[in-house]
């Protein structure tokens, strides 16, 4: 049985329409200190399939805002928990000028405790070349938790293109109040027509065809 590893109702919502009788597995992994989400959800992936002894899918994304140099990006939780998406909003509309552009990213890591080929999508090892393979810009914190860093972990990854305008909807979960995507924002579509263009959407559209396979 697939465990998907997150404390977010709203992603479950938006995963269920990849992923038969798939179960969610409310878990807190350690959130290591990492300027890419890849390493972040490898990690998450290796503490969790330990935990749980299944086949684990670990789901990290963030809002990256380009006239803040992509912040708050991995750090996107705790702003939302300390500053919440509003005030964001304030501060992008009071120092950026123009479109205010950003995008979601997402990543999905996938362990099973099993090794798997690289192409077209990387595996972190947990090693400098996977990690760059990845395109992360390392991982801070080190590995303290022994052979479990050495579990091959599978990542697919997802990014859509908008701005950030006033909060308009009341769909969806997290920044999508904020984050419009060709004149709509996420909040104002159903959790299919988020899918069909967001970035936890793509990444799953990837793994969706990919699991099939490793499955038959
Ligand atoms: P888990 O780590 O338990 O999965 P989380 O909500 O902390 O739950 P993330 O760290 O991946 O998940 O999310 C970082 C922040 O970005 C958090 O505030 C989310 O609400 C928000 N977020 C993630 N995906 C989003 C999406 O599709 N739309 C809007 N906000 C999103």
């Amino acid at each position: 049985m697939l465990r998907y590893v997150t404390t977010n109702a709203g992603k479950v919502r938006e995963a269920r329409e990849y992923l038969d009788g798939v179960e969610q597995l409310d878990y807190d992994y350690t959130e290591i200190q990492a300027a890419e989400l890849g390493p972040i959800a490898a990690r998450g992936a290796r503490e969790a399939y330990r935990y749980a002894g299944e086949p684990i899918l670990v789901d990290d994304a963030g809002l990256f805002i380009e006239g803040f140099d992509g912040f708050p990006g991995p750090y996107s939780a705790y702003v939302d928990d300390t500053l919440g998406v509003e005030t964001v909003q304030r501060l992008v509309e009071g120092e950026i000028d123009g479109p205010r552009r950003a995008s979601f990213r997402c990543v999905l890591a996938y362990c099973d405790g099993e090794s798997f080929e690289a192409s077209p999508d990387p595996v972190d090892r947990d090693d400098r070349s996977a990690a760059a393979a990845a395109g992360a810009a390392g991982a801070v914190g080190g590995s303290d938790d022994g052979d479990a860093d050495t579990l091959p972990v599978k990542l697919f990854h997802g990014t859509v293109r908008g701005r950030i305008v006033e909060p308009r909807g009341e769909g969806g979960f997290g920044y999508d109040p904020i984050f419009e995507h060709d004149g709509t924002t996420f909040a104002e579509m159903s959790a299919v027509e988020k899918n069909a263009v967001s970035h936890r959407g793509r990444a799953f559209a990837k793994f969706a065809e990919w699991f099939e396979s490793r499955s038959e």
